[in-house]
């Protein structure tokens, strides 16, 4: 199949939901307004299913429509994974046999996030998804510097660590926080590091677009639902088993 469209109550009837917050309170012609936005979306006939207000000037809606829109499945662009997973047992010996010491990684959330739980997932012993994060692995040292950290502090303690790759969290993206705080991040590995010898700049979280990984001047972006094996296993892709 090469075109597809959204699947609602019957193959190809297009229909999709969505919601959004409207900063008027609720009443008809807050509902009104809605329906405008959706018919303006492109949502055709829209229909409202639930709308909320939310404290004293704000209402809360989720609409269903029909839109015309078709995916061509031929121009969607993503960033296959092009490593082998491996199991913790092959990572170890890889590390051990290839790079003869331990392999350094220095984490943290940069800026003023303090969304820890997703760098915590994939860095500390209790992972995620049933796998155990990469402190877990007896050939990775972990650093977790945890939130709030500038990038000076974090340029200073990846050289301090020896860092062989440095993960970064960015989760809020409030005026493209995570855009800027990144290219910030990157730029100063860049100044401070001769080429060749910086470590490998790796950002995860939710809302990344694994796509700019090259505008943003990082090695890699995960985002949402990556599992610490699947860092572990590009990591040693990356710096070990290339
Ligand atoms: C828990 C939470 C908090 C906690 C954080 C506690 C902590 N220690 O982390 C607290 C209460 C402190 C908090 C505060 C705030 N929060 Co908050 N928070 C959340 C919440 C509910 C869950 C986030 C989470 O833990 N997800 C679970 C983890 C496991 O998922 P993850 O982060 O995506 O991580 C995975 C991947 O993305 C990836 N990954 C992530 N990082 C990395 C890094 C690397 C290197 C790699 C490889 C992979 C990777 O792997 C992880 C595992 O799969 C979200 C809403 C939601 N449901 O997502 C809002 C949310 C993120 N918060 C939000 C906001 C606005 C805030 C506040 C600004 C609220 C306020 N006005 O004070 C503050 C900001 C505080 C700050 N300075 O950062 C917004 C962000 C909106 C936006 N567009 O940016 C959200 C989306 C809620 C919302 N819908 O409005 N928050």
């Amino acid at each position: 199949m090469s075109v597809v469209r959204p699947y609602g109550d019957t193959t190809g009837d297009g229909m999709v939901q969505t919601s959004f917050t409207l900063p008027i309170p609720h009443d008809k012609k807050a509902e009104g307004a809605a329906l405008q936005l959706a018919a303006k979306m492109g949502l055709d006939p829209a229909m409202l299913v639930h709308a909320q207000q939310i404290g004293t000037g704000h209402t809360f809606f989720v609409v269903y429509g029909s839109v015309r829109h078709l995916v061509e499945l031929s121009k969607v662009q993503v960033v296959e994974r092009d490593f082998p997973l491996r199991g913790a047992k092959e990572i170890n010996t890889l590390i051990r046999q290839r790079l003869r010491r331990k392999l350094a990684v220095v984490g943290a959330c940069i800026g003023t996030d303090a969304h820890t739980v997703g760098i915590d997932a994939i860095l500390n012993v209790k992972g995620i998804a049933g796998e155990k994060g990469l402190e877990y692995y007896r050939e990775f040292r972990v650093s977790n510097l945890g939130a709030q950290v500038s990038v000076p502090d974090l340029v200073e303690r990846a050289r301090v660590e020896r860092a062989d790759a440095v993960l970064v969290s960015q989760v809020v993206t409030q005026r493209d926080a995570h855009l800027q705080n990144t290219r910030e991040m990157s730029a100063a590995f860049r100044e401070a590091f001769p080429a060749g010898q910086r470590p490998l700049l790796v950002v995860g979280g939710p809302r990344f677009d694994e796509l700019m990984a090259g505008e943003l001047g990082v090695d890699r972006i995960f985002g949402r639902g990556t599992t610490p094996n699947e860092v572990a296993s590009y990591l040693v892709h990356a710096l070990v088993a290339a």
